[in-house]
């Protein structure tokens, strides 16, 4: 199939679910091409049947906000028309439901009249956050009715958005997935690892966008609480508007050494490979990529109970949940595991092995392809 593919393409969840999709889909032999206003971070160098479409957003001093929205629009009816899509995949519903919406209204009114279906996967802060403003609910509401399939990262963000939207049409969950072949523990580097524990302290990290729902001072806090039994340290991954924060808690409270900001990088996976335990005290997670991510990695995810995360981590299994702000049951159960190489090791494995059976991209692509399929046979 030729596919379009919109998301943000900067750090965030629903960008990198977005491209992963999209180079599996190419390596399965689909066309893909990503319509965006940047090259997805993710998505690096030549790849084949991956073709990358800049949104070019004019600048005018009349606009105060430019029309992003529209310019999206223009390129995606452009792109499909060109490239002869079959149908449109967007990531996150504001704007890009709406634009998708445009551009397959402007296609059917072109001189070939052509149908474009367009499937819309939410991903979560669309719904739980963006989406209940309300100068973009009723907009957002129309353009999940209108997408031609909907489909949800988990059943908890699906019946949030049925209860909450009150939308018409059928939601289908398909969950986020991981490369189990890329995401392991296979490159555990020992250099890496020395690198960031010299004295073979014990590596716990954090992965986001440092954004408030994050909750990143709670990490530093259990971080203090571990740090004050067992020799480790950790590992920040991301960047966003809650480090500066995150910065000065671990200066106040004399950790700065052992927590080391790593910034946006690419290759996240080898920096899991190396680590014990990932931190996770979101406020909420419609699913929680990066607990899968880390659980691919053998790496045990200690999380808050929230939103789609019990869909993910089965709590004493394949990982911890505790309430949201409960540091020290969270520090508890980290000073458990670390105390407890063999618990440790066995919990990484199990969480490994659920990343396998339910999260592998192997199992989660061939589902979007029956859902494209469905969705484009319905249309013509
Ligand atoms: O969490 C964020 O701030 C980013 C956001 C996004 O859309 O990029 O993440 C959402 O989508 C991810 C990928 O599907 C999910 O793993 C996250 O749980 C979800 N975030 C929230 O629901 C807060």
């Amino acid at each position: 199939m030729k596919i379009g593919i919109t998301c943000y393409p900067t750090y965030g969840g629903s960008g990198v679910v977005a491209t992963e999709l999209g180079l599996e889909l190419a390596q399965r032999g689909h066309e893909i091409h990503f319509i965006s206003y940047a090259q997805p971070i993710r998505l690096r160098g030549e790849q084949p049947n991956i073709h990358y479409h800049e949104v070019e957003v004019s600048r005018y001093p009349l606009f105060d906000y430019p029309p992003y929205d529209l310019a999206l629009a223009t390129r995606m009816a452009e792109v499909s028309q060109l490239y002869d899509l079959d149908l449109l995949h967007v990531h996150y519903a504001i704007p890009h439901s709406v634009s998708a919406l445009l551009a397959r209204q402007m296609l059917a009114d072109g001189p070939r009249g052509r149908r474009l279906p367009f499937v819309t996967t939410l991903h979560g802060t669309d719904i739980t956050l963006v989406g209940l403003d309300r100068s973009y609910l009723p907009i957002t509401r129309y353009s999940i009715n209108q997408s031609d399939g909907v489909t949800a990262i988990s059943n908890y963000l699906r019946d949030r958005t049925m209860r909450v939207f009150d939308v018409n049409k059928e939601i289908e969950v398909i969950y986020n997935s991981v490369n189990c072949d890329v995401y392991c523990r296979c490159k555990n580097s020992s250099e890496l690892r020395a690198e960031y524990a010299p004295k073979d302290e014990r590596l716990l990290v954090h992965l986001s966008n440092f954004r408030p729902v994050k909750r990143v001072t709670d990490v530093i806090e259990i971080f203090d609480r571990v740090r004050k039994q067992i020799p480790s340290k950790l590992l920040l991954i991301g960047d966003g508007p809650d480090r500066s924060v995150a910065e000065w808690l671990a200066v106040q409270k004399g950790i700065h050494e052992d927590v080391l900001f790593l910034g946006k990088q690419d290759q996240v996976e080898e920096k899991l490979g190396v680590c014990d335990i990932l931190l996770m005290p979101s406020e909420l997670e419609s699913f929680g990529l990066a607990a899968l991510e880390a659980m691919a990695c053998e790496v045990v995810p200690i999380a808050t109970r929230t939103g789609g995360v019990p869909e993910v981590i089965e709590h004493g299994t394949s990982g911890y949940l505790a309430d949201v702000g409960d540091v020290d049951t969270m520090a508890r159960y980290a000073i458990e595991l670390l105390s407890d190489e063999s618990a440790l090791r066995a919990m990484g494995k199990a969480a490994r092995a659920v990343a396998q059976a339910r999260f592998c991209s192997s199992r989660i692509v061939p589902q979007y392809e029956a859902f494209y399929r469905r969705v484009v046979e319905r249309s013509s």
